[in-house]
């Protein structure tokens, strides 16, 4: 296929004169799953010449977007608690009457594997008509060996059934159940390291993730769950400092984290250990926004220190119900003040990097075919609406759908 009359955002800040790598009047140039050549139409190779032709009319395209955390598998949902919020209630009366993530911990317990498919499939399907070719989908709602299993097997066939990448990642290390309740460490010895190693063994992880808050787990208690994972050969990434500084980002920074994820309390220390250790910082302003925070991750340091920053929704039935990556570039900028551009490089190239992904993320030769076209002719429109999503045609592994 040969797309031609584009303005193609390469998001390689080489192939133009911004970061967007904005060429216009573009051809792409994709053979089976990969792109093949991308660049003015004017320097076209003759040998793509006769490819079938698709013209983009001087539309926007871009690479597939990328939504690198998601807790897409859970049943049940909280609009009830979120109601009861808003007319008083607290969250820890809410805790105590049975709600919160424990409530979604129960639903999802209940629920078969095809049920939490049929569950996970509408959600997944509203990130893709937002342009996303690649989505991570975490565990972390089972809390026993068994149904944490049960969650990377559903994430695994929302892979299978759906023209979308999933990444999947072990988040056992997400909440204490009420039958651990004190008990962090005993949860980690008996629950999510036997988990992780059964998971692993049956291929199910492709990365390991863990919640580090005074309400969840501390460094000390993730320690060797950690430890396990790096010695396992799989990359670690960590919610860190979302609500308090815990140091968490630091730590991961320690074991070569692909991200820190949230980061609205990151101190100055964890600043540089991450931009030491290269990990991706991961705004996620849906989860801002829902909780009505009001202290903004440090944007201006972490741009000054050179830690790339990427975005994602943090899709999940409590602190973040938001299934559109535009709504949350959107959300990223108007709340957090990155620029559209930046915005963009959340939800594409700094985004694989989070995901440890180096064959996607940007459109040059070599790459996968992952490409949306946009009803929009400059990519800050993609940032600047609310809500609305310009998607035109998405294409995933170089087909057309
Ligand atoms: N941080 C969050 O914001 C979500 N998980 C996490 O570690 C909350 C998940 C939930 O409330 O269901
Ligand atoms: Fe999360």
């Amino acid at each position: 296929m040969l797309l031609t009359h584009a303005t193609l955002a390469t998001m390689d800040p080489r192939s133009g004169t911004d970061g967007y790598g904005l060429i216009p009047e573009a051809a792409v140039a994709i053979s089976g799953a990969q792109i093949a050549w991308a660049g003015p139409m004017a320097d076209l190779p003759a040998a793509f010449r006769h490819l079938p032709e698709r013209d983009c009319g001087g539309r926007l395209v871009t690479p597939g977007l990328i939504d690198c955390h998601t807790h897409a598998v859970f049943a049940g949902h909280r609009a009830v608690e979120f109601e009861l919020r808003l007319k008083g209630a607290s969250y820890e009366e809410i805790a105590r009457a049975g709600g919160g993530i424990l409530s979604t911990v129960t639903a999802t317990r209940a629920a078969t594997e095809d049920q939490l498919l049929a569950l996970a499939l509408p959600r997944i399907d509203q990130l893709i008509a937002s342009g996303a070719t690649t989505i991570e989908v975490k565990s972390g709602y089972g809390l026993t060996v068994e149904d944490e299993l049960k969650m990377l097997r559903v994430a695994r066939r929302i892979g299978r059934s759906r023209p979308v990448t999933v990444r999947t990642t072990h988040l056992a290390a997400h909440a204490i159940p009420p039958e651990f309740k004190g008990q962090a460490r005993a949860y980690i010895d008996n629950v999510a390291l036997p988990s992780l190693r059964a998971a692993h063994a049956e291929g199910l992880v492709d990365a390991v993730d863990a919640f580090c808050e005074t309400i969840a787990f501390s460094v000390d208690d993730l320690a060797p769950l950690f430890a396990e994972a790096r010695a396992m050969g799989l990359p670690v990434k960590l919610h860190a400092e979302q609500l308090t500084d815990q140091g968490g980002a630091a730590f991961a920074a320690r074991h070569q984290a692909l991200s820190a994820d949230h980061l609205e309390y990151l101190s100055p220390a964890g600043i540089v250990a991450m931009a030491a250790a290269g990990t991706v910082a991961v705004m996620l302003p849906g989860a801002f926004y829902t909780l009505r925070e009001t202290q903004v991750p440090p944007i201006a340091a972490l741009r000054t220190a050179g830690v790339p920053m990427a975005v994602a929704t943090d899709l999940n039935p409590g602190s973040s119900p938001l299934a559109s990556l535009t709504l949350a570039m959107n959300m990223a900028c108007t709340l957090f003040r990155l620029t559209p551009e930046e915005a963009l490089s959340g939800t594409t190239t700094h985004a694989a990097r989070a995901l440890g992904l180096t064959d996607r993320g940007r459109v040059a030769p070599g790459l996968r075919a992952d490409l949306c076209l946009w009803d929009a002719d400059h990519p800050a429109e993609l940032s600047y609406r609310i809500g609305a999503t310009p998607l035109h045609h998405r294409i995933f592994g170089g087909r057309l759908d």
